[in-house]
């Protein structure tokens, strides 16, 4: 019996500062044993500060690059991250839709680390449309799932309305991040008919920069690993929250800098 790693794949934007991006998923793959691989939606000029320049690769090239990768390698688990782009999101889920990975993690980037939508309604709507009906969970943080339902999140009763109007788009479970609690901060996960609330202590820092991209790449590692999607969820949380507790304290830049992908 040879033993070889399980293998995973992120679709998702570069992050030259090593943050957030592709490269918080394949530093987040790797510390979970499994074998990362990459599709480059856009390559992104940034560090802990701002986002100064974003280049989109042309849908052919996404295409080739989820070809070359899925016709080869093939993948148990598959996750998007950055997009940003209606004619990309359509390739995206056509090859999805052609190559039927066993799990799709779609973490809809939509807004910034202050909340504000980076992009334009017609992106929401083709993740409602193109990508969720095909995914089998998608990880929106309390102001994406504004964007993606009309639902603003004041509660944690906005929170189970909103997870199923996503439900109701057709994607299995939907993982609702982030909503404060005094000192905790609380998630909600809904499929299958049932809701789990997860929670873990709040952290004050500004160094969240790839939180999110931390937590959907865990996910995929954990159900890449013969993991149920609640027990790979709740071990991705535990990932996450002490990846964010291990990098409290760092100063990497002079903004909001990373997470700690490497903690167990
Ligand atoms: O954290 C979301 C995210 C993911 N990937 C890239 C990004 C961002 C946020 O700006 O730039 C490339």
């Amino acid at each position: 019996m040879i033993h070889q790693p399980a293998k995973v794949l992120t679709i998702a934007g570069s992050d030259s500062g090593g943050a957030a991006g592709l490269q918080a998923d394949l530093k987040t793959f790797t510390s979970l044993g499994v074998y990362g691989m990459s599709v480059v939606t856009a390559v992104t000029a940034q560090n802990s500060v701002a986002v100064t320049a974003v280049h989109p690769l042309p849908p052919e090239m996404v295409a080739a690059q989820i070809d070359a990768v899925l016709s080869d390698y093939g993948a148990a688990a598959v996750k998007t991250g950055f997009i940003g782009r209606v004619d990309l999101i359509e390739v995206i889920a056509e090859k999805l839709a052609q190559y039927r990975p066993d799990f799709i993690v779609v973490d809809p980037v939509l807004v910034n680390h202050r909340g504000e939508a980076m992009f334009s309604a017609e992106v929401t709507q083709a993740y409602l449309d193109k990508l969720l009906p095909l995914a089998t969970l998608v990880t929106p943080n309390k102001w994406e799932a504004a964007l993606l339902t009309g639902v603003t999140i004041n509660s944690r009763a906005d929170m189970e309305t909103a997870v199923r109007q996503l439900a109701a788009v057709g994607v299995k479970y939907v993982l609702l991040k982030g909503w404060r609690e005094g000192s905790q901060v609380v998630d909600l996960l809904f499929g299958a008919g049932e809701e789990s609330w997860l929670s873990s202590p709040f952290v004050d820092t500004e160094n969240l920069h790839g939180s999110g991209d931390t937590l959907s790449a865990a996910v995929c590692a954990f159900l890449a690993h013969g993991e149920g999607v609640e027990t790979a969820v709740t071990k991705a949380h535990t990932f996450t929250a002490k990846a964010i507790q291990d990098a409290a304290e760092w100063q990497m830049g002079r903004g909001h800098g990373p997470v700690n992908n490497f903690g167990r």
